[in-house]
């Protein structure tokens, strides 16, 4: 039978989560599944050595049982329905419930028991990228093991030796699964907790799916074109923003999983890149930056302190990661004017959709969309529509911000004079030199032209 646990929030469920079995050294340690995909409050550790825990951004940490001194875990790989956003749900595979699968947390010089249970419908395994472990643990199948079959559980044993950010997720028929969602976040806490100490220490994996607007199943043979680009298998605005207190000092924690790379750019704020792949990085190394690439395969850990009041927009700088599932081959309609057109385009071809021709604003766009399918550009903010999708969140900074505290305070409210707005006065005529200027260039082959153009006319505005 299963416990149930209430210190994680709301309605959240995290069924058998029992820490400690009955039975004891002899049974698998129960496998806790999440049915929530909010962001849960941080696993104080019950027992082992301190560390001060991560939150997972729409995620959870995996709980376990101490056994002898051996901390053991317990990964079930299964079908899971994942909320990509409130409007959107997606048939993945993942573990214990979600995808991706709860974060692992250990301190360095644990020794870690990992049971992993298959409930998918072909082999797997589970490769600990960036571990120093023995090679009979680094799970690529073939290679280090045999795949896990379905029905079967393995057990992966190594000592946590180097503290850092680390990922896990299948090394078998790996484009499948990992296009399925299977993978997950692991942290090695210092083993002096007062080590690489912040107040706020934020984690996700960046990943993508290929999901034709009205389905629920990713394609799994796509190698590039991706059309959900998601924080932690979440799309904005169903992720959850980053929530601090002035004057914290905040790391923030990504992994790409995806196929390409993702520039997070960070507003209001200059952060340092603070630890790697290989671990933290030397002080002396470090310069400040606003925006990080993080190319396929990496761990980049940034930290700053949150000096600056406000809700700061965080996202990936490709534009079109920050927008949800759209068709392809869209025409750019800017400065068409289709007044009526559309109408009448619509009435052929039901799907139609015109990209704005004054720009393409389709945050305020009403337009039919199938079933199951996330607007590409959305969330309401306090001003309107933010226009946003994909790999976006935002960091909210407040005075107010208990430590400990991570449930959203609502928008920020801007001292009065403080927001930018609209001129209301006179707008002056502008004035437009009339000449090609000075600076301009004959056209490349063009040179002998030139003596004869000086000929010409004088008000000619051609090449001189
Ligand atoms: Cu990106």
């Amino acid at each position: 039978m299963s416990s149930r646990r209430d210190f994680f929030s709301g309605a959240a469920a995290l069924v058998g989560a029992g820490l400690v079995t009955r039975a004891g050294a002899a049974t698998l340690p129960e496998a806790p599944s999440m049915s929530s995909a909010a962001t849960q409050p941080p696993l104080v550790p019950p027992n082992g050595r301190p560390y001060n825990p991560v939150v997972t951004l729409n995620g959870w940490t995996l709980p376990w049982r101490m056994n002898n001194g051996v901390k053991e875990f317990h990964l079930i790989a299964e079908p899971v329905v994942r909320e990509i956003a409130p409007g959107m749900k997606a048939n993945l595979w993942g573990y214990n419930g979600q995808s991706p699968g709860p974060t692992i947390e250990v301190v360095e010089g644990d020794r870690v028991r990992i049971f992993v249970t298959n409930r998918l419908p072909e082999h797997t395994s589970i490769h600990w990228h960036g571990q120093r472990l023995p090679n009979g643990m680094d799970g690529v199948t073939g290679l280090n093991q045999p795949g896990i079959q379905p029905g079967k559980t393995f057990v992966y044993e190594f000592v946590a030796r180097r503290p850092g950010t680390f990922m896990y997720h299948p090394h078998a028929d790996e484009m499948v699964q990992m296009a399925m969602g299977m993978m997950g976040f692991w942290v090695t806490h210092p083993k002096d907790p007062r080590q690489h100490a912040v107040d706020r220490d934020f984690v996700f994996l960046l990943n993508a799916y290929d999901i034709e607007p009205g389905s629920y199943t990713p394609r799994v043979n796509e190698m590039t074109d991706f059309n959900l680009w998601t924080i932690n298998s979440r799309a904005f605005p169903g992720v959850d923003t980053m929530n601090v207190r002035q004057g914290d000092r905040v790391r923030i924690r990504a992994g790409n999983l995806t196929m390409t790379n993702h520039p997070i750019h960070l507003h209001g704020h200059e952060f340092e890149v603070t630890g790697t792949d290989g671990g933290w990085t030397r002080p002396e190394s470090r310069w400040p930056e606003v925006t990080t690439d993080i190319a396929v395969g990496q761990m980049r850990a940034i930290e700053f302190v949150a000096t600056d009041l406000g809700d700061w927009a965080f996202h990936c700088h490709k534009s079109h990661h920050t927008m949800n599932a759209m068709g392809h081959s869209v025409p750019n309609m800017i400065g068409v004017d289709h007044r009526g057109v559309a109408e009448k385009i619509s009435k052929l071809v039901p799907d139609y959709m015109v990209m704005g021709d004054k720009g393409g604003s389709m945050g305020e766009m009403e337009m039919p969309i199938p079933d199951n399918t996330l607007p590409m550009m959305t969330g309401q903010g306090p001003f309107g529509g933010v226009e946003m999708g994909g790999m976006f969140t935002v960091l909210k900074v407040r005075k107010d911000q208990k430590p400990g505290d991570y449930k959203d305070p609502g928008w920020y409210k801007h001292p009065a004079g403080t927001v930018a707005y609209e001129w209301k006065g006179e707008a002056p005529a502008v004035v437009r030199s009339g000449s090609a200027g000075g600076q301009a260039m004959p056209a490349a082959g063009k040179g002998p032209e030139v003596e004869v153009t000086v000929r010409k006319p004088a008000g000619h505005q051609g090449h001189h």
